[in-house]
């Protein structure tokens, strides 16, 4: 046989190789990372209809939230275990008693409702981002129900929620959503799971 009829089944052997072992060799993709939330806010704010629309899951037959639901969520590099508390009054003060072993907050409002229930959510957040369960995590505020047109814009909600002063030097993104856009929804949990990926190599920047 010619050195170069060598040269060329050697090559030959090589690509056969390669092809087998990328074929047959490779190996399940690495697991997700999976965190778990909890995410918060007044009853109507919209948190169960996110969720459901994030998992793909209709909004059709949605009720209030009785105790706490918790779901799932894939995203394409993190899976995030929610735990939604419900916001009716008679929940609500009990909420602190699900803190514990959360690693992030969604906090949901409804930018539209009245001045008494926007002040109301407002102290519930005040309260969760000074909560020592909470205070060092990162926070996703949804300000939802954007599609009405009596809904505050995110820069308002921002300023009436005082998040610069109180929520300086800790991580948190502020996000104006409706149900039925779930666009600028997905980009902020992307965000979120940004921060929580940062928390693994970082301590708390607080
Ligand atoms: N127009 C409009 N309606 C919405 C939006 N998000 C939710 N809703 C409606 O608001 C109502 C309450 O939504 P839920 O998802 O049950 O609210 P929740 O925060 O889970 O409430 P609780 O479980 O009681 O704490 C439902 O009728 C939803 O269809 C939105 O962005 N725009
Ligand atoms: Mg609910």
């Amino acid at each position: 046989m010619s050195e170069h009829m060598q040269l060329s089944l050697a090559l030959c052997r090589i690509g056969l190789y390669t092809c087998f072992r990328a074929l047959c060799c490779k190996g399940p993709p690495p697991p997700r990372p999976e965190y778990d939330v909890v995410c918060i806010g007044l009853t109507g704010a919209g948190k169960t209809s996110l969720l459901s629309r994030l998992c793909g899951e209709s909004t059709d037959n949605i009720v209030p939230t009785t105790g706490f639901s918790i779901k799932a969520v894939p995203f394409p590099n993190a899976i995030l275990n929610v735990k939604e508390l419900g916001g009716a009054d008679n929940i609500k003060k009990y909420w602190s008693r699900y803190y514990q072993g959360s690693q992030g907050v969604i906090f949901v409002l409804d930018s539209a409702s009245s001045d008494e229930d926007l002040e109301s959510a407002r102290n519930e957040l005040h309260s969760a981002l000074q909560h020592p369960q909470l205070c060092t995590l990162p926070f996703l505020i949804l300000a939802n129900h954007q599609d009405k047109p009596a809904a505050r814009a995110p820069n308002q909600i921002k300023k009436y929620f005082e998040l610069e002063p109180l929520a300086r030097g800790k991580r948190w993104i502020l996000e104006g959503c409706t149900v039925d856009n779930m666009e600028s929804v997905k980009e902020s949990f992307g965000q979120l799971i940004g921060l929580l990926e940062d928390k693994e190599t970082e301590p708390a920047r607080i």
